[in-house]
C-alpha cells in the first residue's frame, strides 16, 4: 500500500516548528498508545535533538491500547537515553494533570515568573495533543477534532504565570519507507483518509488483528472460526449490519470503514498494533531485505 501525504501545510508547519524549537524550552512528543513506534515522526525527532532540547514522550489515547503492551513500551522508551515516556489518555483530566510536575522536572531551570517552562508540543496528526492542552487549561481553548489536520496554525497558550504551552499543527514526514508504518498510521487514522484506500486499509488492519487478537475479534464480531477470508469477514459485517448495495448484495465499502471505526473508537477492546518486540522484528526484517 503506498502513502504520499505531505500537503503545503506541513512544509509550513515544518518551518514554523523549527522556528518555535529556538523559543521553547521542552519538547513534549506525542505518540499514539496503539503505535508508538510508527507514530514517532522522524522528522520532529531530528529537530528536537538538533536544538538539544529535552523531551517527554506521552503515549496518548492509552484507554484505546493493550495496557500490557502499553507498560513494555514504557520500559523501553525509559531505557533509552535522555528519554522519559509516560501513558495517559487525555480524556481523564486527572491524568493528564501529571505532565506539568514531570515537565518541571525535565527543565528545572525554567517555571517562574521571570523565566516561564515554555513547552511546545508536538507530534503526528490526529494523536490529542490539543485535548491534552484543554485537559490542562480545563478549557476547550485548542480546536479539536476526530480527524487529521485539526490544528492549522500553532497556538501560544499561557497555562499560569509560569508555564506557556505552545500547540502545533500534526505532522508527517515526506515519505513513509515502512509499509508496515503506512497502514497502522491509516488505520488508526493519523492520515487524511484522500491519501489511502479504506477498503486495503481495513483488509490489512484485519490480517494484523486476526494474527494478534484472535479472541476479542471474534467475540466482537461473532465470528464462528476458523477466520473468514478478508472480502467474507466484511461481507460478514455487512449482513450482520444489513448494510446493502441493492438486494443480494452487501455494501463492503460501508462494512469496512465500520470496521476502521470500530477499531478507531476501540470497540473491538483495547488493542495495540505494535509491541517493543514486534517492532524490533519489523526493523530488522526490512535491514535484512535491503542488504
Ligand atoms: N479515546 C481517546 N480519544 C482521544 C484521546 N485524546 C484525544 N482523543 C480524540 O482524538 C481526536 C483528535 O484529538 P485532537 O486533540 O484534535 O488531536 P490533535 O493531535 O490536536 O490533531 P491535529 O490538530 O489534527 O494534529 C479527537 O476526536 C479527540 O477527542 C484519548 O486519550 N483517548
Ligand atoms: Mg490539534
Amino acid at each position: 500500500m503506498s502513502i504520499q501525504w505531505y500537503p503545503g501545510h506541513m512544509t509550513r508547519a515544518k518551518k514554523k516548528a523549527e522556528e518555535a524549537l529556538e523559543f521553547n524550552d521542552l519538547v513534549i512528543e506525542v505518540l499514539d498508545a496503539r503505535i508508538p513506534g510508527s507514530s514517532i515522526n522522524p522528522m520532529i525527532q531530528s529537530l528536537r535533538q538538533a536544538r538539544q532540547r529535552p523531551h517527554l514522550k506521552i503515549l496518548n489515547k492509552s484507554d484505546l491500547a493493550d495496557p500490557l503492551i502499553t507498560s513494555q513500551w514504557l520500559d523501553y522508551f525509559n531505557e533509552q537515553p535522555h528519554t522519559t515516556a509516560i501513558s495517559l489518555s487525555a480524556k481523564d483530566i486527572r491524568e493528564v494533570k501529571k505532565i506539568l510536575l514531570i515537565c518541571k522536572k525535565l527543565a528545572p531551570h525554567r517555571g517562574t515568573t521571570v523565566k516561564p517552562l515554555r513547552v511546545l508540543i508536538m507530534g503526528v496528526p490526529n494523536v490529542g495533543k490539543s485535548t491534552i492542552i484543554n485537559a490542562l487549561k480545563n478549557k476547550r481553548i485548542a480546536k479539536v477534532g476526530n480527524e487529521p489536520a485539526v490544528t492549522k496554525i500553532q497556538q501560544r497558550i499561557e497555562l499560569n504565570d509560569h508555564i506557556i504551552l505552545t500547540d502545533t499543527p500534526g505532522m508527517m514526514w515526506p515519505k513513509i519507507t515502512n509499509e508496515l508504518d503506512g497502514i497502522f498510521l491509516a488505520a488508526s487514522h493519523t492520515i487524511g483518509i484522500n491519501a489511502y484506500d479504506e477498503l486495503e486499509t481495513s483488509l490489512l488492519l484485519y490480517d494484523i488483528i486476526k494474527e494478534i487478537y484472535p479472541d476479542i475479534l471474534s467475540a466482537h464480531y461473532k465470528i464462528k472460526l476458523p477466520f473468514p477470508k478478508d472480502e467474507e469477514f466484511l461481507e460478514h459485517i455487512a449482513s450482520a449490519r444489513k448494510f446493502v448495495v441493492k438486494k443480494g448484495e452487501w455494501n463492503i465499502n460501508k462494512a469496512a470503514v465500520t470496521f476502521l471505526n470500530d477499531y478507531r473508537q476501540g470497540l473491538i477492546g483495547k488493542i495495540s498494533l505494535e509491541s517493543p518486540s514486534s517492532r524490533i522484528a519489523m526493523l530488522k526484517k526490512i535491514n535484512k531485505e535491503k542488504n
